[in-house]
């Protein structure tokens, strides 16, 4: 399965249920060209650059929305530099939060270099801290080497902050 056939399926499977929160690079800009937009939707917030915060993110907003659903969907990598994150989310239980990770077993976007699940199965590791089928999904994806040709988001961190506190204006 190639990144955006994922991203269509993941797009077409959330619909418009809850927040959505995508981590950086190829990931936002693929999950936008999923979507046909180019600019994230009320509920879409894309953490730009800061690699490895994506799902600090999730929990914390999954903890303040008990009553949403979040979904959080990120690179190998990027769940790899946050996994700290992912001991948080086991030892919360939070029933309302939907890990999704594109496993390319790459740093495609810097480079292609391996990651660490390229020998580590992921899927065990959620097993093993009691993760299930409706909290965690790995989706195996082939690795693309051309990522040049992947429209970019002229997104600026300060129309996400703007984004964000919209959304929770009309939560409460
Ligand atoms: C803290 C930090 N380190 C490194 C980078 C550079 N960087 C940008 S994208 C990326 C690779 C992301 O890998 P992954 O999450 O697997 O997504 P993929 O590119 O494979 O789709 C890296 C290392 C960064 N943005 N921030
Ligand atoms: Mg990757």
């Amino acid at each position: 399965m190639t990144k955006l056939e994922a991203l269509k399926k993941i797009t077409e499977e959330i619909g418009n249920k809850g927040p959505v929160i995508t981590s950086l690079g190829i990931t936002t800009r693929l999950f936008l060209i999923a979507q046909n937009r180019d600019k994230p939707a009320s509920n879409h917030f894309p953490v730009l650059s800061s690699m490895g915060s994506c799902l600090a993110l999730a929990v914390g907003l999954a903890r303040g929305l008990v009553d949403k659903k979040v979904t959080v969907v990120m690179g190998d990598g990027e769940f790899l530099m946050g996994i700290n994150s992912f001991f948080t989310a086991a030892r919360l239980r939070l029933d309302n939060l939907k890990i999704i990770v594109l496993n390319d077993a790459r740093y495609a976007q810097s480079g292609g270099f391996s990651t660490a699940w390229k020998k580590i199965p992921m899927k065990n590791v959620a097993h093993a801290l009691g993760f299930s089928g409706d909290n965690f999904l790995e989706m195996e994806i082939s690795y693309d080497a051309k990522q040049e040709h992947i429209k970019r988001t002229m997104l600026m961190p300060k129309e996400v902050k703007q984004n964000f506190e919209n959304y929770f204006k009309t939560q409460h």
